[in-house]
């Protein structure tokens, strides 16, 4: 089951400049912001959470990485929708059984130490959404 919005991925260029910017515009401390290299994704991210939402940053570490080619094609804005879901493994079977593309079979790691898997934009009407579920609430399979 989808049990709420979790984040919202923004790609970026330049990961400070632009953090820099929305740390401005939400009052963020930078002691508020996580960083991670999420090398299996070719990304690098800073996040925080402005009320209950986390937002999330994502830039390029390869020229081939999704976001890379994203920025390429479309330029920088909302990348993705990351819904949290209590069993990713049985929401991804379920969301294909209703006939969801799934960009991801089976859950991967991302950050924050979550599963994390995609579905289509052309099966969710030019959105990417992604579904998440902490690692400490389950394994994923
Ligand atoms: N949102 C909406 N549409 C998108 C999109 C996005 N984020 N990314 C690509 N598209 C669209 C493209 O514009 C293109 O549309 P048109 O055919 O109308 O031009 C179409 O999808 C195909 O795009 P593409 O550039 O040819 O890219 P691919 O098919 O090779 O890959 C996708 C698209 C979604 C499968 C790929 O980007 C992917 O696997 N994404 C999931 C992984 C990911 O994004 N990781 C980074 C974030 C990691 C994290 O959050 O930790």
């Amino acid at each position: 089951m989808i049990t709420g919005l979790d984040h919202v991925g923004i790609a970026v260029r330049d990961l400070e400049r632009s953090l820099e910017r929305f740390a401005k515009l939400f009052g963020i401390s930078p002691a508020a912001v996580h960083r991670e290299r999420v090398e299996s994704q070719g990304v690098e991210i800073a996040s925080f959470t402005v009320g209950n939402i986390r937002i999330e940053l994502l830039a390029p570490l390869t020229e081939d990485s999704p976001v890379a080619k994203f920025l390429a094609k479309r330029g920088e804005g909302i990348h993705h929708l990351s819904f949290a879901t209590d069993d990713i493994q049985r929401t991804l079977q379920q969301k294909a059984a209703e006939g969801f593309q799934l960009v991801d079979q089976q859950p991967r790691q991302g950050a924050h130490q979550m599963w994390i898997a995609f579905l289509h934009p052309k099966s969710t009407h030019g959105v990417l959404i992604e579904l998440c579920q902490p690692q400490s609430k389950g394994n994923g399979s």
